[in-house]
């Protein structure tokens, strides 16, 4: 079975668990992070999971970050990797509909989501959900409330005429930037509608998966 390391609230651990249920790998979760526990984050004064720094997870990932997995004695700890590999081991059908050209696509849309939104999300989830109101800052809630709508343009963009990130077909691309998207949407800020974008997210939260690991709010909120 595949072991992963991780936490249910961290939108990079969502990612690869969205991804084993698309591909119907069984896999085991255990608890692990340096910044939140199961009474929140660490700003707030709650313990965190750990894990992370022990020297055996060190060995696994010297980044101290999740996740991490272990497939049969396969080791990674970038969440992108990872989902590459659940696709190319367990599931090219799904994930990728078996065509070089949508893997290709669809890992250009993962890494562009880890480059251009997660820094701008991070800032928003600290702000708005984990920093306790006297750590706010206003001014970088705004700033990143402001790039992150310059960024969403251009999946609005890209999915003028396409039903997904990588063409008309559900792809692991879709994993990343969807898990993301659906966050920054349950935030409520002031945003311009986007139709294009809100209706590929309404075609995401129809499947099974997405309803599982990232439609909970308390995954997010
Ligand atoms: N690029 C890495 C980023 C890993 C990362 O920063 N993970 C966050 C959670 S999404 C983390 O480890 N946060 C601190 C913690 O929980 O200890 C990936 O995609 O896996």
């Amino acid at each position: 079975m595949l072991k992963l390391w991780g936490r249910p609230n961290s939108i990079c651990t969502q990612r690869v668990l969205w991804a084993c249920a698309e591909a119907d790998v069984e896999w085991h979760l255990e608890l692990a992070s340096a910044t939140m526990g199961p009474d929140g984050h660490v700003s707030s004064g709650a313990a965190p999971y750990g894990h992370v720094n022990s020297n055996s997870y060190r060995a696994m990932n010297p980044n101290g970050t999740v996740p991490t997995m272990d497939d049969d004695g396969v080791i990674l700890w970038d969440s992108i990797a990872i989902v590459a590999h659940i696709a190319t081991k367990y599931g090219p059908q799904t994930l990728y509909n078996q065509a070089p050209d949508v893997f290709s696509r669809s890992l250009q849309w993962m890494c562009w989501t880890n480059e251009h939104l997660e820094p701008l999300l991070h800032t928003l989830v600290m702000e708005l959900v984990r920093l306790t109101p006297e750590q706010r800052n206003p001014a970088a809630l705004e700033i990143a409330r402001n790039k992150t709508i310059s960024e969403l343009a251009l999946i609005e963009q890209q999915l003028t005429g396409r039903a997904y990130l990588a063409g008309d077909i559900f792809s692991m691309g879709d994993i990343p930037a969807g898990a993301t998207v659906h966050r920054w949407l349950l935030f409520e800020l002031d945003r311009p509608a986007m139709p294009n974008l809100e209706n590929w997210q309404a075609r995401l939260q129809d499947r099974e998966a997405f309803q599982q690991h990232i439609a909970p709010r308390q995954f997010h909120l």
